[in-house]
């Protein structure tokens, strides 16, 4: 397996220290699986991709907190944290293919296939192009980004994440002067995904972000968490992590991304314009018509009674982000 825990922070315990150890072992036996089912191409890219990690100059992911300058500055704020467990990272999911109960996804996610996949990248560039998923692992080397997650429902984890930035992809498409916005697409298919065609949603989910934010080094496209691929539940093969927006922004099990002129229109925004908008920024300032943003639940840790703790602006990534919305009304534009 590509991507390695071991001793990446020493303020952060590592996961094998606060996952119990058979379910460790049980995601192992299950890699081994995938590795002799269909998936087996995709877990042989990793496989490649960690011979590659042993010689390259670029560090391994396990390396990243020690990293000088901007990077380990981006993550140093979450670094204090405890990192959410493995079980409620992979077991307390948003996921409405699957179901609207936060266990569904668990649930029912097996069905999904995962490989073959590829990712369909068109619109305003002058490279598009179907790009298969064993291509995208192999497009950039992979880091470890411990980031927070914080969904508009009021809860957050913290989740190691595994990928690379979107920007990275970006900039081989290379985008034309046109595009100003990037729309996201995610797997529509009624046969593996049980709630696709509920009216919960208009399906696909569709989300979608200006280009300047979908360059932004933080705006990560991920393959793993944990060390390990994704699981299903948690939008595998690949997603999205935009971690200083509401999490419906980090769209799930990408097929399709296309560049624009115009503000792409968004699953959420479609189903309810005034509760959701467009930018979707974590803002402890502006509360969602139905319930306030200022105070969050860490799933895992805060109990249903335990005194819950204050948001953050832009979840905690306001140094990093907030030049993007300067001289903007962040409450006009939430
Ligand atoms: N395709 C798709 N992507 C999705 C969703 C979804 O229902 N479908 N839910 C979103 C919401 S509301 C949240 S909070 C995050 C949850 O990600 P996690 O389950 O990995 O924590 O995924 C987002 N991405
Ligand atoms: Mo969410």
């Amino acid at each position: 397996m590509l991507i390695h825990t071991r001793d990446h922070t020493q303020a952060t315990p590592l996961p094998s220290e606060i996952t119990p150890p058979e379910m460790y072992a049980g995601r192992r036996r299950w890699l081994q699986q995938l590795a002799l089912t269909g998936a087996g191409t995709t877990l042989g890219a990793w496989a490649a991709r960690d011979a590659l990690a042993q010689q390259a100059p670029y560090p391994k992911p396990g390396k990243l907190a020690t990293l000088a300058g901007g990077r380990s500055a981006v993550l140093g704020a979450v670094l204090m944290e405890k990192i959410t467990e493995y079980k409620d990272a992979a077991g307390y999911n948003n996921f409405y293919e699957f179901g609207t109960d936060k266990a569904d996804p668990a649930r029912n996610a097996h069905t999904l296939k995962t490989s073959p996949w590829s990712v369909e990248v068109d619109g305003l560039v002058k490279k598009p192009g179907k790009l298969a998923l064993e291509d995208l692992l192999k497009l950039s080397p992979m880091e470890e980004r411990i980031y927070r997650l914080r969904c508009v429902e009021g809860w957050s984890m913290v989740i190691p994440w595994v990928g690379y930035s979107l920007a990275e992809l970006i900039r081989r498409v290379e985008p034309l002067g046109s595009a100003k916005y990037v729309e996201f697409h995610t797997l529509a298919d009624p046969k593996t995904m049980p709630f696709v065609g509920s009216r919960v949603l208009d399906w696909p989910y569709v989300e979608g972000l200006r280009l300047d934010e979908a360059m932004h080094p933080l705006t990560l496209l991920a393959f793993g968490m944990y060390g390990e691929v994704l699981p299903n539940q948690n939008g595998a093969p690949v997603r999205l992590v935009v971690p200083w927006k509401y999490g419906f922004k980090s769209a799930k099990s990408l097929v399709r991304i296309r560049f624009t002129e115009k503000e792409p229109g968004t699953a959420w925004n479609k189903a309810a314009a005034n509760e959701y908008g467009f930018y979707s920024n974590v803002n402890p300032e502006v509360d969602h018509p139905r319930w306030s943003q200022a105070t969050e639940r860490r799933i895992g840790e805060d109990g249903l009674f335990a005194k819950k703790r204050k948001t953050l602006k832009f979840n905690g990534y306001e140094a990093q982000v907030a030049s993007l919305y300067a001289g903007m009304d962040l409450k006009k534009f939430y």
